[in-house]
């Protein structure tokens, strides 16, 4: 816990491609919702997106949420690890399908590097099913490096995702 109880703006990716993928992230949010210490502040919407890694595995279903919590970086870990694990999350298969997946992409404007967790999220900036979901509720936003999400998503290619129309993730 922070100190002196401020509250650091994060955006978490999630992810799903096993077991309802679409009700995963819906449990995903509700269970974001309850984190003591923490306030959802705002959903992106789904987008479905071809699977980046092994073929063969079914697409994914993607968003990205914004927090302010009043964790620490390792200890928003502990809670996000918590939440993959509950919903059957089994860590196997490098870059294979999974129900579950909380990536903490960004913790403020810091910089991490230690050994169990990387922020911002080192494939932050190539991975579309990342950028356009978080575009969509940060549009000003500054990555630690200077780069602007307006700038990625912009550039990012569009292949593969859809945003899904009428499905939304309510808080
Ligand atoms: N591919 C897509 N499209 N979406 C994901 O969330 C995702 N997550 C992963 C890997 C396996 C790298 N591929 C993905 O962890």
């Amino acid at each position: 816990m922070i100190k002196n109880g401020t509250y650091i703006r994060c955006y978490l990716g999630l992810g799903s491609n096993l077991s309802s993928p679409l009700q995963q992230l819906a449990a995903a949010v509700s269970a974001i919702k309850q984190m003591p210490s923490t306030k959802l502040a705002s959903i992106s919407p789904i987008y479905q997106s071809a699977p980046v890694g092994p073929e063969g595995q079914p697409d994914y279903l993607n968003a990205v949420v914004a927090i302010d919590t009043q964790f620490a970086a390792l200890d928003l870990l502990d809670h996000t690890q918590a939440i993959e694990k509950e919903q059957g999350r089994v860590r196997d298969i490098r870059w294979g399908p999974r129900t579950l997946d909380i990536d903490i992409l960004l913790y403020g404007d810091e910089t991490i590097n230690s050994e169990r967790l990387i922020v911002p999220h080192y494939q932050l900036t190539v991975r579309n099913f990342v950028l356009l979901p978080l575009h969509d509720i940060a549009p000003t936003l500054v990555l630690p490096t200077g780069t602007s999400i307006k700038d990625l998503a912009s550039h990012c290619s569009s292949d593969g995702i859809n945003q899904l129309e009428g499905v939304t993730l309510t808080d």
